[in-house]
């Protein structure tokens, strides 16, 4: 392993388990609820036998990633698919339900896209009885959240046009800038505005929030309690999300993440399927920036992915598995070594700090770690070992699949 002791081999490895296990014990990742249903692509679904069409199927789903993982205690919810309704209804009944599969609600994402109301937009409609009930969502989705107990509501706009000259960007975004104002207003001390940006799709032209520099700038207009959330499928190819990363913890503006992978577009690729090295470098310049601050930057880390051919609760885990050894890699940086040779401009030395960390095999330390904490060590091996899968297909078959829409 990397560390300064790697001479001896016996002591690095135990050097390695050490920073290993710190990491993974302070880390979480929220589960989407939406990422068990069944979904799809515009050109069609593929319909799953085990898929979840309740919230209560999806926390029970979520709880088996977080039984076998243990790292995954928080489910991220949709208010139209999950919680529907215009004002916070029966919260009590939420968390007991989600409780009773050893889970928790997690961030709130009001639905701005679906509804029929919304083919030009939502907070940046020209018609203001649109704005108005994009708004009134919003503040619905905060007394959701607060209701649930939640910090984050995580707003994400498909707000755009498709042709030139259709929208008064300006405008637009001054309307956005307003509405983000108004929903910060409702915000209750304890919650945070997680803004999301995305350059494309569904709006083929224009996205009212195309980037994390306009996300910032919306975020700070909006109040203190707004952040930017970084979804690592929203970039255009080749973009160096390690230093959007980078920029936003040091401005003190990022709030958190969705994690997926993505070769093309945002493809909801599972996290570390295409581009690994990619995780491993935001992971590190996370860790980096706590190191030198001293505490966590409080970032709320989401998976946002939903994928239709893998099993869903399967995929999570997988999902979950890579994420924990990539962290975990980067949590085995020599980062002493590293400022070193950053300052002595040996670029060969840094750029193989980054390397060594990354090809070294985490996984006898992750399982040192979960056999520590009672877990399994293959978490995929012992969850299909249950018969869950099984179980659920035969309870759920015959029930009707829902339309969630694109992720
Ligand atoms: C949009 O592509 C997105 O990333 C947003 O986070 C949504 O909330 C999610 O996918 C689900 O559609
Ligand atoms: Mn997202």
């Amino acid at each position: 392993m990397p560390l300064s002791s790697s001479h001896h081999p016996t002591r690095a490895a135990d050097a390695c388990e050490v920073r290993v296990a710190a990491a993974l014990e302070g880390w979480r990742l929220e589960l989407p609820s939406w990422g068990f249903a069944d979904t799809g692509t515009r050109f069609g679904k593929f319909l799953q036998p085990t898929a979840a069409h309740t919230i209560e199927e999806k926390f029970a789903d979520a709880g088996q990633v977080h039984l076998y993982t243990g790292c995954c205690p928080t489910v991220a919810l949709h208010a139209q698919w999950d919680l529907p309704g215009d004002a916070a209804g029966d919260a009590r009944a939420v968390l007991q339900m989600a409780a009773r599969y050893g889970v928790r609600p997690g961030s709130i994402s009001p639905t701005l896209f679906q509804d029929q109301e919304y083919k030009h937009g939502s907070l940046a409609n020209e018609q203001p009885g649109i704005r108005q009930r994009a708004l009134d969502h919003i503040v619905a989705s905060i007394a959701w959240a607060r209701a649930l107990g939640s910090s984050d509501v995580t707003p994400w706009f498909a707000d755009g046009s498709n042709f030139p000259a259709t929208a008064d960007m300006r405008q637009r975004k001054r309307w956005l800038t307003a509405g983000l104002a108004r929903a910060h207003a409702a915000l209750g001390p304890e919650q945070r505005l997680l803004i999301e940006y995305k350059p494309f799709e569904p709006a083929f032209y224009h996205t009212d929030i195309a980037d994390w520099g306009m996300a910032l700038l919306l975020a700070r207009a909006a109040g203190p309690q707004a952040r930017v959330l970084v979804d690592t499928g929203h970039h255009y190819a080749g973009q160096n999300i390690e230093q959007i990363v980078a920029w936003l913890l040091d401005e003190g503006m990022l709030g958190g993440f969705h994690l997926n992978d993505r070769r093309y577009a945002d493809d909801d690729l599972t996290f570390g399927s295409i581009d690994p090295y990619q995780g491993f470098r935001i992971f590190a310049e996370i860790l980096a920036f706590e190191r030198e601050r001293g505490s966590s930057a409080g970032l709320a880390t989401m998976i946002d992915q939903s994928h239709n051919l893998k099993n869903k609760v399967e995929e999570m885990i997988q999902t979950v598995m890579s994420g924990q050894e990539l962290y975990a890699k980067a949590a085995i940086i020599d980062f002493d070594a590293l400022a070193a040779a950053r300052g002595e401009q040996r670029l060969i030395d840094a750029e193989n700090i980054y390397k060594d960390a990354f090809s070294t095999d985490v996984r006898p330390a992750v399982r040192a770690w979960r056999r520590a904490r009672g877990l399994a060590e293959d978490p995929l091996a012992a969850f299909r070992a249950s018969g869950y899968l099984e179980r659920v297909a035969r309870e759920r078959a015959g029930h009707t699949a829902t339309a969630t829409s694109y992720a």
